[in-house]
């Protein structure tokens, strides 16, 4: 209806022109169009959102460009709006940013994750192109946290950019960018509510005026509630702050996740002839919140547990320059999961998704990027303050946001790094107390009516410094089966801790394994990265925390993969943690979720999206699970009655007998019912009739599908006669006991999970397969890398040169295929390799693939045959 938008449109522009010339505050987004040079000699055209680095912090190179980049855009300013302020704000730029206007520098901004603003008006040309340059800069710094953490630090303009010009009196502008008024509420209950409104009003006038503040509370359905004027001189040339205490309210709605239900409080300055100056919005929602370190958080003076999720900002794709409606369905997804809080990690993300979560229903717990560990110095100090006071006062007006945080793991680094002396040691704990010291204080002192926040990981020295006795609730991040012991070990340390210290509140802050969607198996372990073992753990995790009412909550690390450039997981550069990929496809896992979360409407999920090329010997048979909130159902198989099955902690397991080739799985409760298929291969010998293809993921116990080579490779075997599997030789890097780590970030390979897990000292392969005329590729790694100096990488091996000399004949039967075979010599670190032959078998001889020694103990991850 092309004509309805040109009337919206016309009567915008009346609005616009009309609120100009009535002097009516205005703001703009100016994001089109920049020009961005990385050298300021070749230029381009770039829109705002902005990252340099969405590409290269996942290519084969280490590392990223970590620098400056530059930006510049022209912006006409005519002469009427002589009379205005004008300010700049930028809502994100990463990490530091030095702005100047017609080649005058006019300010400089540290820390990539809160919003900043510069008063302009001095430096416009009026009726011209005024020119706004910014130098950007994502390069360490010593000074600006964070300093290091598992995620990336994409450098760019990936916020907003806007213009904004005001009348001469206005909201201010300079409390640390906030919207200049904030909302606390004296006192809530389910009887009646006080607003208290403080607000900072500017006037850069040169004489006093007399001006009215209005005051309209609306419900959630747009009536009037109240409204009250309050009267305001406003001294010249000066910045006021004014306390205003609105009507009560009778009988408010509650805000909560069940009902987020939402008044709206529109802040109106006239001045004295009633002509509208400035106007703002916010968001009221009535609630409260408390603590009790034996019976966990309470919301409006009841119990809730809240159970939800980590977010990182960035997304396939796109780095952290994400459009706001991608961001936004983020947080529609994490609400459809049923989740009734989310930690906005490490950094404050953008403000909008705070207001959503005000709509949706979402408590928020949100935090600076103060992470892994401090600098003691002054001008660190100084960065984390002002980063903090932005944060809470441009996030302080959310009714969403009940937790304020300011760490996560500050010793991690300090407790790796065995090259420090104990003085050393010493007074980086003390600084960092230091700094949590006085950050809480501050938190404390500007958000006296929310919760203070801080997450630690598995170590004593939280408890031994007192840090995490300093604020309200402590967040233990904790990886109990997967960095530390298993999983059951979870409850046994919580309740130790809570004995321990018993007036303590904690939170579950962060939990979960890495988990790849092509990475199935009947025998989930820690570090296969199967999404088997990441149900394991989210299902054995919830029920620990749910049985322990003194457990604040839990909140899943993470809701969605995410990118760190060093990491190694299955997919390079990437974290797989999440509950859905990084392009938000979810994993089975948030199904999960959903059906123990989500008690609204009847839900059921067959866990088997991504049981993709499932090959079964003989008459094996394969379980799948379920996910629902219903208590029982019935499975069908290809249309046959299966089994009655119940659901215990939202999931069933059910053994299916599947047929060969395309099987209906139906489930069917009282209120609802889904279906799904899976295509299976069954194989009764390796004949190489009904299958052209068959690989083995050697060395691994589970199945890969390998999309690029449109086959999914079966897990290791033994070897048995007439079937196929290895006469000798150990798996590498899943040793039950040894945390040892699988080689990552492996070159020339999209398929890491086939390159990661292979066999050491393997001598002999057999693959009993009839005559004929077959393709063959061998997969191999040299899985002696040098690790990156890195936490979160999984390999604990240290490099030992000596071992990295593995030189091996490959026969294929009697064919020597490759002579001296040196993959650390032939090859550049972590190169995944294909040896691709073509070979005929006879007389029933079936295929051996012999790796005879020459020097250390051979290797093997993989094996291809193709009948041709
Ligand atoms: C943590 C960190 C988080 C990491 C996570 C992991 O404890 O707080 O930033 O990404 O572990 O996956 O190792």
């Amino acid at each position: 209806m092309p004509h309805i938008a040109t009337k919206t449109t016309s009567l915008y522009v009346l609005l616009c022109v009309v609120f100009l010339l009535k002097g009516f505050s205005q703001s703009k987004t100016i994001n089109s169009g920049w020009q961005f040079s990385e050298d300021k000699t070749t230029w381009q055209t770039v829109n705002i959102p902005h990252t340099w680095n969405q590409d290269d912090a996942f290519d084969d190179e280490p590392g990223y460009r970590r620098g400056l980049g530059y930006y510049q855009k022209q912006v006409y300013i005519s002469s009427e709006a002589k009379e205005k302020v004008f300010y700049l704000k930028f809502n994100a730029v990463n990490q530091e940013a030095t702005i100047f206007i017609n080649g005058q520098e006019i300010g400089n901004h540290k820390g990539g994750y809160t919003a900043f603003n510069f008063n302009i008006s001095e430096f416009i040309n009026y009726d011209a192109y005024n020119v706004i340059e910014v130098t950007v800069d994502n390069s360490h710094n010593e000074d600006i946290p964070p300093l290091d953490a598992d995620f990336t630090f994409y450098g760019g303009i990936y916020r907003d950019v806007e213009l904004i010009t005001l009348p001469k009196q206005h909201f201010s502008f300079d409390d640390f960018a906030s919207d200049g008024f904030y909302i606390n509420y004296p006192s809530v209950s389910e009887e009646q509510a006080q607003i208290e409104v403080t607000a900072i009003l500017n006037n850069t006038a040169s004489k006093k005026e007399k001006t009215e503040l209005k005051f309209t509370l609306f419900d959630a359905e747009g009536r009037i509630i109240n409204s009250h004027v309050e009267m305001l001189k406003l001294q010249a040339e000066r910045s006021e702050e004014f306390k205003i205490n609105l009507p009560e309210v009778k009988d408010p709605k509650l805000w909560s996740p069940k009902n987020p239900y939402l008044y709206q409080l529109k802040l109106v300055l006239q001045d004295k002839n009633g002509e509208i100056l400035d106007s703002k919005t916010t968001n009221i929602g009535f609630r409260w919140v408390s603590v009790d370190a034996d019976n966990g958080f309470y919301l409006n003076g009841k119990p809730i547990k809240l159970i939800g999720v980590n977010r990182h900002q960035d997304y396939e794709g796109y780095g952290n320059a994400v459009p706001m409606a991608l961001q936004k369905k983020d947080i529609e997804l994490i609400k459809d999961m049923g989740s009734n809080v989310i930690r906005f990690a490490h950094y404050p993300h953008a403000r909008e998704l705070y207001d959503l979560c005000d709509q949706l229903g979402i408590l928020v717990w949100t935090e600076i990027p103060i992470v892994n560990k401090v600098t003691n110095t002054e001008a660190f100090f100084e960065t984390s303050i002002s980063m903090q006071k932005e944060h809470l006062k441009q996030y302080y007006n959310f009714p969403s946001v009940v937790m304020f945080g300011y760490m996560n793991e500050i010793f991690i680094r300090l407790v790796f790094n065995n090259k420090l002396t104990e003085q050393e040691s010493q007074d980086l704990k003390k600084s960092s107390v230091k700094l949590a010291t006085q950050l809480e204080a501050l938190t404390r002192e500007l958000a006296p009516n929310h919760m203070t926040v801080m997450a630690g990981h598995l170590n004593a020295i939280y408890n031994e410094t007192g840090i995490a006795d300093l604020p309200m609730i402590f967040g233990w991040n904790l990886y109990f089966g997967w960095y530390d012991k298993d999983i059951p070990d979870l409850g046994i340390f919580l309740d130790e801790q809570h004995k321990r210290y018993p007036n303590r509140s904690m939170l579950l802050s962060e939990y979960g394994p890495g988990a790849d969607v092509r990475i199935f198996t009947r025998t989930p372990k820690k570090f296969d990265f199967s999404t088997d073992y990441q149900a394991k753990l989210h299902q054995s995790y919830y029920k620990q925390i749910t049985e322990r009412p003194y457990m604040t909550g839990m909140t899943a690390w993470n809701y969605a993969d995410f990118g760190s450039e060093f990491r190694g997981d299955a997919i390079p550069h990437v974290n797989q943690k999440g509950l859905v990929q990084y392009n938000r496809t979810p994993k089975d896992i948030y199904y999960w979720y959903k059906s123990v979360l989500d008690t609204d409407e009847p839900f059921v999920h067959i866990a088997t999206d991504f049981l993709k090329g499932l090959t079964l010997y003989k008459d094996e048979s394969y379980a799948i699970q379920v996910f629902s909130n219903q208590d029982k159902g019935i499975v069908y198989l290809n249309g046959k009655k299966q089994e009655d099955i119940q659901f215990r902690n939202g999931v069933a397991t059910i053994q299916m007998p599947f047929d060969n080739g395309i099987n209906q799985i139906k489930v069917v409760s009282e209120h609802i019912s889904e279906e799904k298929t899976v295509e299976v291969l069954k194989i009764d010998t390796l004949d190489f009739k009904t299958f052209n293809h068959f690989g083995i993921n050697i060395g691994a116990h589970f199945y890969f599908n390998d999309e690029e080579r449109d086959v999914t490779f079966v897990p290791d075997q033994a070897y048995e006669n007439g079937w196929f599997g290895f006469l000798d030789g150990t798996p590498y890097g899943m040793t039950k006991d040894k945390n040892q780590g699988l080689p990552h970030d492996i070159k020339n390979a999209t398929s890491e999970p086939l390159f990661q897990t292979l066999l050491e000292g393997c001598s002999s392969y057999k693959v009993d397969i009839p005559d004929g005329n077959y393709k063959v590729d061998l997969f191999f790694v040299e899985p002696q890398i040098k690790s990156i100096e890195n936490i979160y990488n999984l390999s604990n091996r240290k490099e030992d040169s000596t071992q990295k000399q593995r030189v091996f004949d490959v026969f294929l039967n009697t064919n020597l295929i490759e002579k001296q075979f040196n993959l650390a010599l032939e090859y550049p670190q972590k190169y995944g390799v294909t040896l691709t032959t073509e070979v005929q078998i006879n007389n029933d001889e079936g295929l051996t693939i012999s790796l005879k020694s020459i020097e250390g103990q051979p290797v093997i991850s993989g094996i291809l045959i193709e009948k041709i």
